[in-house]
């Protein structure tokens, strides 16, 4: 082919995508192509031709236009759970033997998301690279890293780690896993893949650029897990591995337990698609989601949605009837994420939810630069719990606060830096207590700094395995 006729046929393709964007209400985003470098024009035109017009299409007139209905399904109740006290210790017994045994047998891998922006921490770098024990100063990444390291070693079992990033931050993090050999867990072991991404919705439905060359995207929420899983051939290298369960979490949240063999359990033997940690929500406008059941199917409500009138309303015994928060951790099935994904590309049938932000922009009429001060766009994105009411069967735990909820999230205040430090070192306190060690307390708060590593215990009773002190001192700091 001459380089003349290869012109000619980027100009057709060029006039064709200009009908297109024209019948879709979106010329503007041409508006500076003719000062484009050739480079920059095949980069725009390439991502305007990877967009589905007609799908976006109605994705504008449903959620950018108008307002998708979040008001609560009816009818709807408190979805019921398995207690974190067992009424029957034999059965959480037997469940516990049965998770220890999957992942004996390597059918286990760990799935952390971390592919949000972290805006609210104020920590530019990707989130699992922020500082979050009390002393060593460890970041998330390495906290996991080193529970999965500990799992390995007790287990005997290899356990595949993927880690889902986004574009925005998935150079770094790949960076950051090379400069720390992978924490020790073998780079064959550890996968990482970026998200889906989402072009964000002026709010009159046009499309931003984010560069004269380029749409402004966002990613597409964690939901979106699932497709990048199917699409980066992560589901496909479990299968090929053994892996038959995926342990999800979230990257911000230190006290999560990576792979727990109780909950894998109970999840297998009730032969659950999808299952759940919960734990009692603390009042009634705490930001976590709340479990209910929607004509008979779990679901998950999210904070934003749930009407103040199911948030505050009380059970018989005067406690939060809808009380069931979700705390981002589930088992998926492989076989429920391959089946939800199949063949389904982007058309998984997760729905999108609206969140209107403040989206930097071109000008298309202008070229300047744009910081809007209010919101101005929508941006669109699903999450992984809507996938629950489409699990054939689904089971909830419910957990222990300090044993494994410590987000950071916020810069101060409830789910920052600081409260996320008090909960481990509460914890670890706890631990170091059901081992007999003295701890010592002023005005109802552990007087000391402490951290146990992960590895050396995953647990108050691994943690009997290690040598441990027979007391420890007012303000001492300790690292085990
Ligand atoms: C989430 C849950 C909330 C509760 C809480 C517990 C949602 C919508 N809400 O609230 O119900 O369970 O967590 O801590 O999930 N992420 C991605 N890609 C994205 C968006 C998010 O990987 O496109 C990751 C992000 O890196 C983080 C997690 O998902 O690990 C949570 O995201 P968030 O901070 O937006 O959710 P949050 O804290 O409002």
């Amino acid at each position: 082919m001459t380089q003349g006729d290869g012109m000619r046929e980027v100009e057709v393709g060029l006039g064709q995508l200009r009908q297109t964007l024209r019948a879709w209400g979106q010329e503007h985003l041409l508006a500076f192509y003719p000062e484009l470098s050739p480079a920059q024009k095949d980069a725009l035109t390439a991502q305007l031709r990877t967009i589905d017009w007609p799908y976006l299409g109605e994705l504008t007139e449903t959620h950018v236009r108008r307002k998708p209905d979040v008001s609560a399904p009816e009818p709807i109740e408190p979805a019921p759970y398995y207690p974190v006290v067992p009424e029957d210790p034999e059965f959480y017994r037997r469940a516990r033997e049965r998770g220890m045994s999957l992942i004996r047998q390597g059918h286990v891998a760990a799935f952390a998301v971390a592919g949000g922006q972290g805006t609210r921490l104020g920590w530019d770098d990707p989130k699992g690279t922020f500082p979050a024990t009390p002393i060593g100063r460890k970041p998330l990444f390495q906290i996991f890293a080193e529970q999965l390291r500990r799992t390995e070693g007790l287990y005997e079992a290899v356990v595949p780690w993927y880690i889902m990033t986004s574009a925005a931050n998935h150079a770094v993090t790949q960076d950051f896993f090379e400069a720390h050999d992978y924490f020790g867990l073998g780079r064959e072991n550890v996968t990482l893949f970026p998200q889906g991404m989402m072009p964000s919705i002026g709010f009159d439905g046009r499309l931003l650029l984010g560069e004269k060359c380029a749409l402004a995207l966002n990613p597409d929420g964690h939901g979106g897990s699932l497709t990048a899983l199917a699409k980066s051939g992560a589901l496909a290298d479990m299968a090929r591995r053994g892996v038959t369960q995926i342990s999800y979490f979230q990257v911000d949240n230190p006290n999560v337990r990576c792979i727990d063999p109780l909950f894998i359990g109970l999840h297998v033997g009730d032969g659950a698609d999808m299952s759940s940690k919960m734990l009692r929500k603390v009042s009634p406008k705490e930001k976590v989601g709340v479990f209910c059941l929607a004509a008979g199917k779990p679901c998950v409500i999210e904070y934003s949605d749930m009407p103040d009138a199911l948030a505050e309303a009380e059970d018989e015994t005067g406690a939060l009837k809808f009380g069931a928060g979700s705390i981002a951790i589930h088992m998926i099935s492989l076989d429920f994420a391959r089946r939800l994904t199949a063949g389904k590309g982007e058309r998984l049938e997760l729905p999108f939810h609206r969140a209107e932000k403040k989206v930097p922009h071109i000008d298309p009429e202008t070229g300047d630069c744009v910081s809007p001060e209010m919101p101005n766009a929508v941006k669109l994105e699903r999450f992984i719990f809507d996938a629950l009411p489409l699990a054939r069967h689904s089971i909830i735990l419910e957990t222990d606060r300090v044993e494994e909820f410590a987000p950071i999230k916020n810069a101060e205040g409830n789910d920052s830096p600081e409260s996320s430090v008090n909960l481990q070192i509460e914890r670890a306190a706890r631990w170091l207590e059901a081992n007999g060690v003295e701890v010592p307390y002023r005005d109802g708060e552990v007087d000391a700094v402490i951290e146990i590593s992960p590895l050396t215990a995953l647990s108050a009773e691994d943690l009997g395995n290690a040598e441990l002190p027979a007391r420890i001192e007012p303000g001492q700091k300790v690292l085990l």
